[in-house]
């Protein structure tokens, strides 16, 4: 089941890139390896009248280890206050994405996912144990529009609105779990932002700031807490072809509002910290390394293959909590 949405996933995009398009070769030489932001910065340009971009991104995201505050924790200082301890985790997101040129300076955009979450425990007694889940995550459609774009400098409002298509009702032997292993929000989601992108010979930058408000309780009690992000990069074209960019992208998520009372037990035998809402509160700042690549020719020109990874440099965590070690973003990008 799994297997095969990844396989047509796989099969779509592939027919996609080979897929014949209108440009002109003119239009397409002009074309810069970054004029796309990083691969893991979304909502970063808008297309022209007509034209259709689609996209596939893959997300892997590794955390290890706990903290508390500011400081690590260990697995033992865990156990002394919980029967549990998260000890791993690792996240995998895939993203289909479709954009779409309403006008010139107005761009639809909407995209689906599939998440896989897998983490390691120990247990205070019985030791080690693994929960899975994967499933459709939510949908997210997006109006971009620029509303400024003069001297190589460009500037655009994003408003977006989050559907609530991902899971919330993960279970293990009828147990629900514990937030971090839902799949879903649950709430729909107002997704606010504003974008610059400008460049200059061989350099190019850009920034954003978005916010991811939550605009329900869910079906389940809860909501997840708002989130705040804000993140810089710049970026050197070192060929037709390639450009490499290093970026800081800032991240504030708060703690969950209301509660799943499908975990109270849980939480009143001080079970597991992922079950607890107040220790969902967290901060952190990562920097990014990427490197964006452009057909510059041949049957496949115009495809656009890109690479980000990068790891926090600086994170708070309301814990005993685990922490993030590295994330790496994958993409394709192709415009007909
Ligand atoms: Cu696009």
């Amino acid at each position: 089941m799994k297997l095969n949405k990844i396989t047509s996933s796989l099969i779509f995009v592939t027919s996609l890139m080979v897929a014949n398009n209108s440009y002109s070769h003119d239009y397409k030489t002009s074309l810069r390896p970054d004029d796309h932001a990083p691969i893991g910065v979304m909502r970063d340009h808008v297309h022209k009248k007509g034209e259709f971009m689609a996209s596939y991104r893959l997300s892997y995201m590794k955390m290890r280890g706990l903290r508390n505050g500011d400081d690590k924790v260990t697995t033992a200082d865990a156990l002394a206050s919980y029967m549990v301890a998260p000890t791993k985790m690792t996240m995998k997101m895939h993203m289909l994405g479709a954009m779409y040129g309403i006008t010139d300076q107005l761009t639809l955009s909407a995209m689906g996912s599939f998440v896989e979450k897998d983490m390691d425990h120990i247990h205070r007694t019985t030791g080690e144990f693994n929960r899975e889940t994967d499933d459709i995550g939510d949908t997210k459609i997006n109006a971009l529009y620029e509303f400024y774009n003069k001297d190589a400098n460009r500037f655009q409002f994003n408003l977006g609105l989050s559907l609530p298509t991902g899971n919330i009702d993960k279970k293990h032997n009828g147990t629900r779990l514990p937030y971090p292993m839902q799949i879903g929000s649950g709430s729909y989601e107002l997704l606010p932002g504003i974008s610059y992108a400008g460049h200059q010979d061989n350099l190019s930058y850009g920034g954003q700031i978005n916010g991811t408000f939550r605009l329900d309780t869910n079906d389940n009690g809860y909501k997840l807490g708002d989130q705040y992000n804000i993140t810089a990069w710049v970026a050197r074209k070192l060929t037709n072809a390639f450009s490499v960019s290093s970026r800081l992208d800032y991240n504030k998520n708060e703690a969950i509002e209301g509660r799943d009372s499908a975990l109270d037990t849980m939480v009143n035998m001080n079970m597991n910290p992922t079950a607890k809402t107040s220790l969902q509160d967290q901060e952190r700042l990562d920097l990014l390394f990427g490197v964006n690549f452009l057909m510059p020719k041949g049957f496949l020109e115009g495809n656009r293959l890109a690479v980000e990874f990068g790891a926090p440099i600086y994170q708070r965590i309301d814990g005993p909590m685990l922490e993030t070690d590295y994330k790496i973003t994958i993409g394709w990008q192709n415009t007909f």
